[in-house]
């Protein structure tokens, strides 16, 4: 029989998780102590032969899902964006330093851009759509969310375009450009300013003057013009947004979107329906060219760039987004592309950013929005345009 002082030393053994519950049974066996014993030795120290597991932190059902790990960068990113939308040394800079090969095809409005989605096409990592365009794209399933903690310079987006009604919650955007749709004109060519998209009807111009190629532009300037929502969907401003329209139709050189800069600087078109940071990329060649908004209102938009569904390469489309959200690397896009940034930032390290229009100038200027079940109408409506 083993002396209480062996007995005691055992189980203090036990107690302080220096032997098992087997090499006790072993050891109080091979001692001869009674099973009846060694069963109020082992409950007496139940839990001691044990490692206490720490305690798991309390899980609160509401908290999200912990974000995935994307891995390490990728070697290649596919880039679809409207033309002239980067500087110069943007690609150039994130190549180098990410050691990552960037391909940059272009697109001249958002529905050949969905078109293109849609039909599976592109290989896309990065696309660039206007607000109301977010919201056909989540309709429609084709982006995946955003993977914040790579994109730790989200914080430097101004608060005016942080959680946009097409993003409330910033899960699919990263706000890269706005911009105002009215119209760039020679000034050599007209004495007197336009100011009304009634330029478009005066046949004074016939032959030199353009309108985009871009349904949401081009029909929206006509609701504006008759003082509609340039959302409208009510078949009775459609039809009027028609009529005026294809009254203009025989006066346009053609109907014509970013590309139209080239004309403009040479002279062979007077004015077009154009951009503001498009006009001014195109003064910056021609002293002559001006941008004016026309009276009856325009559109205000903010395109983002978004990560399609099925992207091949997520981190490294991360890691471009957090890096145009840089404040250098945001100040050289906006002063190239002449349009204002979303970066508070950017704008703070730019020599003459564009200024957010006032309350003032916001009352004539409308944000795009989804047509939802009015997009039918409107498709077959500049269906009958363009091809009458
Ligand atoms: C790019 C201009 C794109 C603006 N040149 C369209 N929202």
């Amino acid at each position: 029989m083993p002396t209480e002082k062996e007995a005691l030393q055992l189980i203090d053994a036990v107690r302080r998780g220096e032997i098992d519950r087997r090499a006790f049974l072993r050891n109080a066996l091979g001692m001869g102590l009674s099973l009846g014993t060694i069963g109020m030795v082992l409950q007496a120290c139940s839990g001691a032969e044990e490692t206490p597991k720490p305690a798991a932190p309390p899980t609160d059902p509401a908290a999200p899902p912990p974000e995935p790990e994307l891995g390490p960068i990728e070697g290649a990113l596919h880039i679809y964006i409207w033309s002239d939308y980067l500087a110069e040394d943007t690609v150039p800079n994130f190549e180098k330093e990410f050691n990552c090969k960037v391909t940059v095809d272009t697109f001249e409005s958002n529905e050949e851009m969905i078109a293109k989605l849609q039909l599976g096409g592109g290989g896309y990592d990065l696309v660039c759509p206007s607000g109301y365009a977010v919201t056909v794209m989540k309709n429609l399933d084709l982006m995946q969310p955003l993977v914040k903690k790579y994109l730790p310079n989200y914080a430097n987006i101004a608060p005016i375009f942080d959680k946009t009604v097409f993003d409330p919650d910033n899960a699919y955007t990263v706000p890269w450009q706005w911009g105002i749709t009215g119209v760039a004109y020679r000034k050599d060519k007209f004495p007197t300013p336009p100011d009304s998209w009634a330029l478009f009807h005066d046949a004074a111009h016939k032959g030199k003057v353009t309108m985009m190629d871009d349904m949401r532009d081009n029909i929206g300037a006509w609701l504006k013009f008759r003082g509609k929502s340039l959302n409208s969907v009510d078949p009775a401003d459609l039809a009027a947004a028609k009529a005026d329209a294809l009254l203009a139709k025989p006066n346009l050189k053609s109907y014509i979107s970013a590309p139209v800069k080239a004309q403009l600087i040479a002279g062979d078109v007077y004015a077009a329906q154009l951009w503001n940071g498009d006009s001014m990329q195109a003064k910056a060649e021609n002293a002559d060219i001006e941008f004016v908004v026309p009276k009856e209102g325009a559109a205000i938009w903010c395109d983002s760039m978004v990560i399609p569904k099925g992207a091949k390469n997520p981190r490294a489309a991360h890691e471009f987004l957090n890096y145009i959200l840089r404040p250098d690397v945001g100040a050289k896009i906006s002063e190239f592309t002449g349009y204002g940034s979303p970066n508070a930032k950017a704008t703070a390290v730019m020599a003459t950013p564009v200024a957010f229009p006032t309350a003032d100038q916001m009352k004539t200027l409308e944000y795009q929005q989804d047509l939802a079940a009015g997009a039918e109408a409107w498709d077959q409506v500049w269906t009958e345009i363009k091809s009458s």
